[in-house]
């Protein structure tokens, strides 16, 4: 495979650009190998500068779950641009998105718009501490809510993790009130709650986990979550930014029936453009300026563009069948992968899956939270990414990630990459 182009690029960017990147997992430095640079992208298929075609499973992290340049949301784009990208002002198209999002998620009864997911899980916790009165966030081990300083704080370093920077340049004091406790466990869980209810302003959680790779809920774990933190007083925030409109139109809070206090949202509610979004119960949100005294504030917050491609997605969503049709291709090719592990790297692969996203693990398993995530095999999993690339598969470049099933990718075009994974696996097994 030919990628001159983009190494000649990659050289250029490296000059401009911190690690020639501006999102450091984009550099594929996990997986051994340098980045690609894209030249354009159509429903499943990603296409590089020096002419290489590729079946996309990282869709963007997420958004992209019709598939690239859906026709509905290119001509909802291309008709706002003609009236102007942004205003700085109102506009209708943040009512029409607004009404969308409170009608499809079911604890949403306001909502205010940024422009990405840490701007909106940032928000979320301002919004608790100022609506609570009190200061800690509890967060779990191996869930990221953007790269906001009080999210940032070390994780899995011990049973529970108390605000240790997880990054230069984030301010202890800022961590103190951060605390990190291992997901799926109901035990830990109560325990620091009570120990802490009266410190404690909100929890937030990734309701499945998409970035230690995908890690499910345990059976009643959201449940004793919400129960708990009702009866403490304590805000749930549930991070949507990956689950909300990828397991249903309702996201994990009507998958699981579990609903939050406050919900962040992003990737695919800007259907490819920049939006997040927080919204939730009417007496927690009219808290937020300039209603409540509770700042927050976005010169590009309701861009009409990304307004009407949000607008575009949900609509595409809302469509009869489309989570059943997405589920049964997910399901199926799961089993592919299930199977090929079964039979080619026997104990030692594990498959997570919940709905659409999914992530093969290279480790014997169960993967239930950060430690047991942490046994992967990431050197395994870098040669499977460059052996899939390689056989013209555009998989995450890190193991600690998801892969996502769209709307876009046919029956023939997964069934051609369980193929190209029998391969890649049976170069693995040696
Ligand atoms: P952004 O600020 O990147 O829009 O959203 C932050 C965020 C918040 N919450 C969850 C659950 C998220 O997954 C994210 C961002 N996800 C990563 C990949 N899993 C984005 C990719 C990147 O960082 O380049």
């Amino acid at each position: 495979m030919n990628t001159d182009q983009s190494h000649t690029l990659f050289v250029k960017a490296q000059q401009l650009i911190p690690g020639g990147v501006n999102s450091p997992v984009r550099a594929c430095k996990s997986v051994g190998c340098e980045p690609l640079f894209v030249k354009r992208a159509a429903g499943s298929k990603i296409h590089d500068v020096d002419g290489n075609e590729f079946l996309d499973f990282v869709c963007s992290w997420g958004p992209m779950i019709l598939g690239h340049n859906h026709p509905s949301v290119v001509e909802a784009i291309e008709k706002t641009l003609r009236d102007g990208t942004s205003f700085g002002a109102n506009s209708p198209l943040e009512i029409e998105l607004a009404e969308l999002v409170i009608k499809a998620l079911p604890s949403v009864e306001k909502v205010r718009f940024v422009s990405s997911g840490t701007e909106a899980t940032m928000s979320a916790i301002r919004l608790a501490r100022g609506y609570t009165g009190r200061k800690l966030v509890v967060k779990f081990d191996g869930c990221y809510h953007g790269h906001a300083d009080s999210f940032l704080v070390k994780a899995g370093s011990g049973v529970i993790t108390l605000g240790i920077p997880g990054s230069p340049g984030v301010p202890e004091d800022i961590v103190r009130n951060t605390m990190s406790i291992p997901y799926n466990d109901p035990e830990i869980l109560e325990k620091t709650l009570r120990d802490k209810k009266l410190d404690i302003a909100c929890v937030i959680i990734e309701p499945v986990a998409g970035n230690m790779g995908v890690v499910a809920p345990q059976p009643g774990f959201l449940q004793k979550l919400r129960a708990l933190t009702t009866e403490l007083g304590i805000v749930l925030i549930f991070d949507e930014v990956i689950t909300g409109l990828r397991l249903s139109l309702g996201g994990a809070q009507e998958y699981y029936g579990v609903l939050p206090d406050l919900t962040c949202l992003g990737k695919i509610i800007g259907g490819g453009l920049p939006v997040g979004a927080y919204g939730g119960k009417r007496e927690i949100m009219d808290m937020i300026s300039p209603v409540g005294p509770v700042y927050q504030a976005g010169t590009l917050s309701g861009n009409p563009l990304a307004m009407a491609a949000g607008a575009a997605t949900m609509r595409q969503l809302a469509q009869p069948g489309f989570y059943a049709a997405l589920e049964d291709k997910a399901s199926r090719f799961a089993q592919g992968l299930n199977d090929l592990g079964g039979k080619y790297l026997p104990g030692q692969t594990t498959l997570n899956r919940v709905g659409s996203m999914m992530t093969v693990f290279f480790t014997a398993g169960p993967v239930v939270d950060y430690e047991t995530a942490m046994q992967a095999d990431t050197a395994r999993y870098g040669q499977h990414f460059r052996q899939m690339l390689a056989q013209g598969i555009w998989l995450a470049p890190a193991q600690f990630e998801a892969l996502f099933i769209s709307a876009a990718q046919s029956e023939a075009e997964l069934a051609m990459a369980l193929e190209k994974t029998e391969c890649s696996f049976k170069k693995l097994a040696g």
